[in-house]
């Protein structure tokens, strides 16, 4: 096959990920260009990104600043050792991000996906407390319905029950918070939920239960993505904070989709005001063009690995691709572009008129609950008994057929656009999904 737009005949030998590979290879959708804020699709047809590809197209598609910046490096340097040896945009990204965040988190870790970044975080956690002479604090605190990528890590901090329960006994010692979806008391609420704050003090019984001299870390995603868009009851975040840091336990937020913009802030560190010890990231990074994923740590942390004689190596781990060339140059310009174009400050200024295109569901058949949060939207619907997920799954293949691309898990539609989205284009997401769910079982 030569030509980018044919489609191929033969798609048996692509083991698809999370995906029901029968049922897509009988029936395929095929995507084969992208341009701002539209996929083209292999029957010609233009389909509106509701989802910033997997949360991750922040700047729309094929940005030229990013697409030039791509070219240009892979031409000039594809590619140059990770250990021992550096280039200079993987410096420059590194300063550049981390001028990004919150003061004293200041040095960042590259890696290939958000699952390594949570693997890397992990890994920095446990070496530090060793490095302390604390080396007992060896357990991870995730949460219910959290997603933390795959890895072996992640998905034993993760609380997904599909991503965990075929993979064995997975790492030892983790142990979970209870989730904060509580639509009893908080369903159609704008923004931030008012109940479920108190949730946060179940950290207090688990150091208890393991007592604080075992727990490493506390691994949260601020606002919960894959699970569905579950949102942090108002002062939740703070108070995870304050029980880490009267028990010496670090604080890990995943921002692997709430970073770069999704909010309206640079991260959502920002966002909540609540400054965590370790930041795991990818997607937005590059925005989704170049895999890259990064963490980045406090002063604290990163000096304490500094102490060691200094022709020492201080951490042993990395990836062949850390800070890879191409990746860096996506990255800076992304980043370029985020800035040039105040993407964040176009997120925050729709959030409200996102906000109430999300509500203007109420009421439409099948809703249950919405959420909203900056540019993130989510739908709850009420599931078919005995049939979950079949209801979402009919909505996300109507609305690509009319020419919007939305996300399903569960029966839950998620929304997270690119932050270059226009009004008119929000008003058909939603004026889509309102037709979709007046005509689906
Ligand atoms: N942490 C969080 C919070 C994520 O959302 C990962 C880690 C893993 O990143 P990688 O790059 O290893 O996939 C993620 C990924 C969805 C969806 O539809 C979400 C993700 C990936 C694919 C689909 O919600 N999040």
């Amino acid at each position: 096959m030569s030509s980018s737009n044919a489609v191929p005949n033969n798609l048996d030998a692509f083991w698809m990920p999370f995906t029901a590979n029968r049922q897509f290879k009988s029936n395929p959708r095929m995507l084969v260009s992208a341009k701002g804020m539209h996929y083209t699709n292999a029957e010609g047809g233009q389909v509106l990104d509701g989802t910033a590809g997997l949360w991750c197209c922040n700047a729309g598609h094929a940005e030229p600043r990013i697409v030039e910046a791509v070219s240009k490096q892979i031409a000039e340097m594809d590619y140059a050792p990770a250990f021992q040896m550096g280039h200079p945009k993987v410096f420059e990204l590194a300063a550049r991000v981390s001028a990004m965040l919150p003061n004293g988190l200041d040095h960042i870790f590259f890696t290939n996906s958000g699952s390594e970044s949570v693997d890397t975080a992990l890994k920095i956690a446990l070496a530090y407390h060793r490095a302390r002479g604390e080396g007992t604090r060896t357990r991870f605190i995730g949460r219910e319905r959290g997603y933390h990528g795959v890895g072996f890590g992640g998905i034993t901090v993760g609380g997904i029950v599909s991503n965990r329960k075929t993979f064995g006994p997975l790492l030892a010692g983790a142990d979970h918070l209870p989730h904060t979806h509580i639509p009893e008391k908080n369903a159609y609420t704008r923004g931030l939920p008012e109940y479920g704050t108190e949730l946060a003090d179940e950290l207090e019984k688990l150091v208890t239960l393991h007592d604080a001299s075992n727990i490493a870390a506390v691994i949260v995603e601020p606002v919960a993505g894959s699970t569905g868009v579950i949102m942090p009851p108002k002062g939740y975040l703070e108070r995870l904070r304050k029980i880490c840091n009267k028990h010496g336990i670090l604080l890990i937020f995943d921002e692997v989709i709430t970073g770069f913009g999704r909010l309206g802030s640079a991260f959502a560190t920002d966002y909540f005001g609540v400054q965590p010890d370790l930041i795991t990231m990818a997607k937005g990074l590059t925005g989704g063009t170049i895999p890259m994923g990064a963490v980045a740590c406090s002063k604290t942390i990163y000096d304490t690995f500094m102490d060691a004689p200094d022709n020492m190596i201080e951490l042993f781990h990395g990836y062949t691709y850390s800070g890879h060339p191409v990746a860096a140059a996506a990255g800076l310009a992304a980043l370029d572009c985020y800035q040039e174009e105040g993407l964040f400050e176009r997120a925050n200024g729709l959030a409200q008129y996102w906000e109430d295109a999300v509500h203007s569901l109420k009421g439409c058949p099948h809703v249950i609950d919405l959420r909203n949060l900056g540019l993130i939207g989510a739908i709850e619907l009420e599931p078919i008994e005995g049939k979950p997920t079949a209801r979402a799954f009919e909505a996300f293949l109507k609305c690509y057929e009319k020419g919007v691309l939305i996300r399903t898990t569960g029966d839950i539609i998620a929304l997270s656009p690119p932050l270059i989205i226009e009004k008119e284009h929000i008003d058909q997401i939603f004026d889509t999904i309102r037709t979709v769910l007046s005509e689906i079982a």
